[in-house]
């Protein structure tokens, strides 16, 4: 949304504006105004009412631009856009009445989730690009599409937000082309940052590539820390996609983020690609055959299977090697993790083993010393095993090993001494357990440059 103003005058949560819209808390910034949550004191309703400062409207020069939002807003109504329901004026404020959308900016969720599963990423993906092309259909270019500007309602669908650097295909030049360099870096097309003018659907096309990658990686493909090196990478199409994305997300992507605006897929190609068409209901697993060879651009990093579907533990687990996952958790041990060994006396790993057979491949490996050991607690939870013996000078060997789960289908086992000596626990773990666990353990990918996630 950006652009945030303060008011100069009280239009205050508990104010009445015009004696009809009983203001309430402010939901975000607009440009040039807050928006606020308020009910409509005739009906009872609640809609969100953007307040404009016209004083800040005049001294930015941007009359024009608040007049061209409000122009766009009426002429598109579609049930992926916030409506306009009416503009109020007085001599120091422009009021815009808006749809009310109470679930807050899908940028929002993506930072709590981490990312979006496919299968709900593409129910807002299909809404975007239908509130997108309806826009294009009447000569409507937002130009600023990005996740702060999608609003998520009650009952999960999105709405777009914030025409203020809209244009219409009447602004074009005589090439036919917009010239007005505008948008969120990071979210641009190249050729608006070329400055010789471009297509406004298809740079609205490419922001809607990269919010498709956001959502289903969690990060953005051309991470804008430098913006000259940003746009060197987005001009190479130089980004890559993160592991767990599915073949047909990854054939989608690059027609999208194709850089050359002439040769990226245009809306009627895109909602006959495979990722966009497909059903939500699970279909049974087809075998690969030489038909299912992409026979465009793939994005770098495919993966062969399914995406796993796990949240962004996976993620973070995929960074960390095979059995040390403790550069993740700030206990014990961290120097000797930040060498990259193991913990001081224990071990990590993640598995995408269930709780249970993690408990039984414990058990077995207590069970093969030939009752040299024995499980003294057994649980969902975790595993105790000790030595059955007396023990050496320091007392009998006992080894403990806590399971957590950190996202839906991965566990981080957690193996530690629980008495006896460190030493004989570090030839324990070493010789019998990790070989044991080996196959159980979660590892970062063989290859890191083909998944790497930059
Ligand atoms: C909300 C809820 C809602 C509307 C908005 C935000 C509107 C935001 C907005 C509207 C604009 C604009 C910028 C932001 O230029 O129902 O959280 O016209």
């Amino acid at each position: 949304m950006g652009g945030a103003g303060e008011e100069g005058e009280a239009v205050k949560p508990g104010g009445v504006l015009q004696g009809r819209y009983e203001l309430g808390r402010v939901l975000g910034h607009g440009n040039f105004g807050r928006v606020h949550a308020a009910r409509d004191l005739r009906t009872g309703r609640g809609v969100a009412v953007k307040v404009v400062s016209k004083d800040k409207v005049v001294r930015a020069g941007m009359m024009e631009q608040i007049k061209r939002e409000i122009a766009v807003m009426k002429r598109v109504s579609h049930p992926n856009i916030v409506e306009l329901h009416e503009v109020m004026a007085t001599r120091s404020k422009i009021y815009l009445a808006l749809e009310l959308v109470r679930g807050g900016e899908l940028f929002a969720r993506i930072v709590r989730a981490g990312r979006v599963r496919e299968d709900v990423a593409r129910r807002y993906f299909r809404q975007l690009v239908s509130a997108v092309d309806f826009c294009h259909a009447r000569g409507v270019f937002h130009r600023d599409l990005k996740p702060e500007n999608l609003l998520i309602d009650d009952a999960g669908n999105l709405k777009v937000v914030d025409f203020g650097l809209s244009a219409l295909a009447d602004h074009a030049r005589a090439d036919g082309l917009l010239h007005t360099l505008c948008g969120t870096p990071g979210y641009v097309a190249p050729e608006v940052f070329r400055n010789k003018g471009y297509d406004g659907a298809k740079a609205d096309i490419w922001s809607c590539g990269v919010i498709l990658y956001v959502l289903l990686a969690g990060s953005l493909p051309f991470p804008e820390d430098n913006i000259a090196a940003m746009f060197k990478k987005m001009s190479r199409g130089d980004y890559r996609c993160p592991p767990w994305l599915s073949t047909d997300a990854r054939r989608l992507i690059p027609r999208m983020l194709d850089p050359n605006p002439d040769t990226r897929i245009t809306i009627a190609q895109l909602v006959e690609m495979p990722w966009f068409t497909k059903s939500s209901v699970a279909r049974p697993v087809k075998a690969a055959t030489d038909d299912d060879q992409p026979a465009e651009p793939v994005c770098a990093g495919a993966a062969k299977d399914e995406p796993p579907e796990t949240l962004n533990a996976f993620h973070l687990i995929s960074l960390s090697a095979g059995f040390d996952l403790s550069p993740l958790f700030d206990v014990e041990g961290g120097s000797s993790a930040r060498r990259g060994q193991h913990l001081e006396g224990g071990m990590r790993f993640a598995t995408r083993e269930s709780a249970s057979g993690v408990v039984s491949r414990l058990e077995e490996v207590a069970a093969r010393g030939g009752g040299r050991m024995r499980v003294t607690k057994s649980g969902a939870r975790g595993v105790r095993f000790e030595g059955a013996g007396r023990g050496g000078p320091k007392g009998r060997l006992a080894v403990a090993a806590d399971i957590f789960t950190v996202a839906p289908s991965v566990l981080v086992v957690d193996v530690k001494k629980d008495g006896g000596d460190t030493l004989e626990y570090r030839s324990f773990c070493s010789d019998e357990l990790r070989p044991a666990l080996k196959d159980i353990v979660w590892a970062a990918d063989p290859q890191p440059a083909a998944t790497a996630v930059v």
